[in-house]
């Protein structure tokens, strides 16, 4: 839900964590003066306290060819090995690292050693299968154990993965595939969502279909036990895993080595692949972890209820949690399957300590009432996170109040895909909080608020957020398209003001700064939507639509929505040809069936309104602030710049049919 401007330099609100939580949290005030002084520095200490280093690092940055940043470049590490071997070498191989919880209510735990044990065979598999250091894998999984045993066993032989998160289409699939060239696809039969099987093995035959892929095999989690079609180049993962050797030595990669692609959607139509390395990209998801959450990996049990398929989950489900060696709760399925108390009676079961989610989430319990979670002992929460879009103060409240006890810090984390890491965020043990704010750049992170001319906007005021020095898990770059990461992240700055100290990284969000120079997150400022925490763009869907026979033009805009932050709401013109032959009822189901079979059911038009022609300006731009506006149900702003004034009555009017 995008935050009001002017309802927010009202909140006075505080919550300042309590005494007894302030006096045993990990992270000091020192961490702020210390990486002011000298943030890279800073960098070098946490990647040397935090990870184990084959080969030290001499060098900590290179800047010398901005936007392409190397952090710790002479270092050689592995990232799986700092995941795992480590912990069992220090003596912690009994800790739990992985309980997980099945939606049909099966459930299954692994150890450190486990994990290790598990991870090592998998990539024997992989190195069996021919795969090798630099190779891309894709990953397209349900939230089941070996969605995290792949990606870790990929990094170990020094591959990169791409996970392509299981609700996307075999659309999705195939174009992610391909523009990776991955040799290799990690997939199971199906999984558990919303009580039923959903398959996923089907979507990874259409997308393999044409015979000139570069996949040579697919490996397949039996996790449904589901009919599949059976191919040459398949696989069972469990015959795989069942004759592969244990014994794995990781082998030392430089801190730059890639270890992952993560597609997410741009303002334009075909998704970008968000390009992330190893070593700075673990010193900093191990460091925030640690420090937001306040982690204590002896006692703490986390739970980050995002799939693995989006950055969250690779962050904080996978490489912050494990590197610091945490134990945490894995959960297959949705949070109201086999009913809605599922997300509270998991945290009573496991007694979860730390719990991160998302605002989406939150809207959706607080509209089916408190009395479900207080049915269930949440007494063993101590942290609450947030993450995916702003929090409305709201929301902000009941999820202390209800959730927290009234008592827990909440820790606001902005960050996206491209950053890597949470950059603007509370640390829960010593930020006085503000319901609502994400508030103040973490250790290392120098963060600005500027207007169009790349001048800083001052304390009450708004403008556009950036960050102005690179940081360690900033994106190495967008695959294969280095002028499109430079024009979509650095070119909106250059020769202003405010670049004059070097290249400024734009995130295409709005922000305000508030009387005490605090962040507010106020959502994006370009068309990509955000719908329960997930990026959407509108000209994907928007070409997805018109690349349907019955469509001749559409216009997609995100439109506020209660529980969702925005909805997808698209406008249709119908081809002439078409519009006698299929009803209003019709078109609109099969449209929406289109995007959901093209892109995924995320990006399914919430509403879909047929109307006989779009807003346009003179120059032909079609006005998606008109159409925001209808479809919000206010008033219809400013119609002057219009070619046609009237169109906006008539389509208001064809809205209400
Ligand atoms: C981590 C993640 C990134 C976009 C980002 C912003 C929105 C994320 C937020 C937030 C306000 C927060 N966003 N966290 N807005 N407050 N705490 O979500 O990555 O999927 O790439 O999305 O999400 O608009 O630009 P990603």
């Amino acid at each position: 839900m995008t935050v009001k401007i002017d309802t927010l330099l009202h909140e006075s609100r505080r919550f300042a964590p309590t005494a007894e939580f302030a006096a045993q949290t990990i992270a000091t005030q020192d961490l702020y003066a210390v990486s002011q002084k000298d943030p890279a520095m800073f960098w070098a200490d946490q990647a040397r306290n935090l990870l184990y280093w084959h080969k030290p690092f001499t060098k900590t940055l290179d800047w010398t060819n901005p936007p392409f940043a190397k952090w710790f470049e002479d270092g050689e590490l592995n990232v799986a090995y700092n995941c795992l071997d480590r912990h069992v070498l220090a003596g912690n191989g009994d800790r739990v690292a992985l309980y997980f919880e099945g939606e049909p209510g099966d459930s299954r735990s692994y150890t450190y050693s486990e994990l290790t044990t598990e991870v090592k065979k998998a990539a024997n598999v992989l190195l069996g299968l021919g795969v090798t250091a630099g190779d891309r894998v894709a990953v397209y999984l349900p939230m089941i154990p070996e969605a995290v045993i792949s990606m870790l066993a990929i990094a170990r032989i020094g591959a990169v993965h791409s996970v392509i998160f299981g609700g996307f289409s075999a659309e999705s699939l195939r174009s992610r595939i391909d523009d990776a060239n991955a040799v290799l696809v990690i997939t199971a039969d199906g999984g558990y969502r919303k009580g039923k099987i959903s398959a996923l093995k089907p979507a990874v035959d259409a997308a393999l279909q044409t015979n000139d892929s570069s996949v040579k095999n697919v490996l397949v989690v039996k996790r449904t036990g589901q009919d599949v079609q059976w191919n040459d180049r398949d696989i069972w993962w469990s015959d795989a895993m069942k004759t592969a050797s244990p014994e794995h030595e990781a082998e030392a990669f430089p801190a730059e080595n890639p270890l992952f692609i993560l597609y997410t959607s741009g303002t334009t139509g075909a998704p970008k692949g968000i390009l992330h390395t190893s070593g700075g990209y673990l010193t900093q998801n191990a460091f925030t972890h640690q420090n937001v959450f306040d982690l204590k990996p002896e006692t703490d049990i986390y739970w980050c209820t995002a799939d693995v398929g989006w950055i969250t989950g690779h962050s904080y489900v996978v490489y912050g949690p494990l590197a610091n060696g945490a134990t945490q709760v894995l959960y297959e399925g949705t949070p109201d399957s086999p009913h809605t108390g599922r997300w509270w009676e998991i945290i009573e079961k496991y007694k979860v300590s730390i719990l991160y989610t998302a605002p989406t989430a939150i809207r959706t319990f607080m509209k089916l009432g408190r009395q479900i979670p207080q049915k269930f002992d949440l007494s063993s929460l101590r942290v609450l996170g947030s993450v995916g879009e702003p929090i409305n103060p709201e929301a902000w409240m009941w999820y202390r109040e209800v959730i927290g006890s009234s008592l827990t810090p909440i820790v606001d984390t902005w960050w996206q895909t491209e950053t890597g890491s949470i950059m603007v965020s509370a640390l829960a043990g010593l930020t006085e909080t503000k319901p609502g704010a994400a508030q103040v750049p973490v250790p290392g992170i120098t963060i600005d608020v500027l207007d169009d001319d790349g001048v800083h906007v001052g304390h009450g005021n708004g403008g556009l957020l950036v960050v102005t020095q690179p940081w360690p898990a900033m994106l190495r770059g967008i695959w294969g398209d280095p002028e499109r990461f430079k024009e979509t992240y650095w070119d909106k700055f250059e020769g202003t003001i405010g670049a004059k100290d070097g290249p400024l990284y734009f995130a295409g969000d709005g922000a305000r700064l508030d009387h005490d120079g605090d962040i507010w997150l106020l959502g994006r400022v370009d068309d990509v939507m955000n719908v329960s925490g997930h990026r959407l763009s509108t000209a994907e869907i928007e070409s997805s639509l018109v690349a349907h026979s019955l469509t001749a033009e559409a216009a997609v805009v995100g439109a506020a929505d209660e529980t969702t932050g925005q909805a997808v709401v698209a406008f249709v013109v119908i081809k002439f040809s078409q519009s006698e032959i299929a009803s209003h009822e019709d078109i609109v189901s099969i449209l929406r069936a289109h995007v959901a079979q093209q892109i995924g059911a995320i990006a399914r038009p919430r509403d879909i309104y047929v109307v006989d022609e779009l807003p346009k300006t003179r120059s032909g731009k079609i006005m998606r602030r008109l159409l925001r506006d209808a479809a919000e149900g206010r008033d219809v702003g400013d119609v002057t710049t219009l070619a046609d004034t009237m169109v906006m009555n008539t389509i208001t009017a064809q809205m209400k049919k």
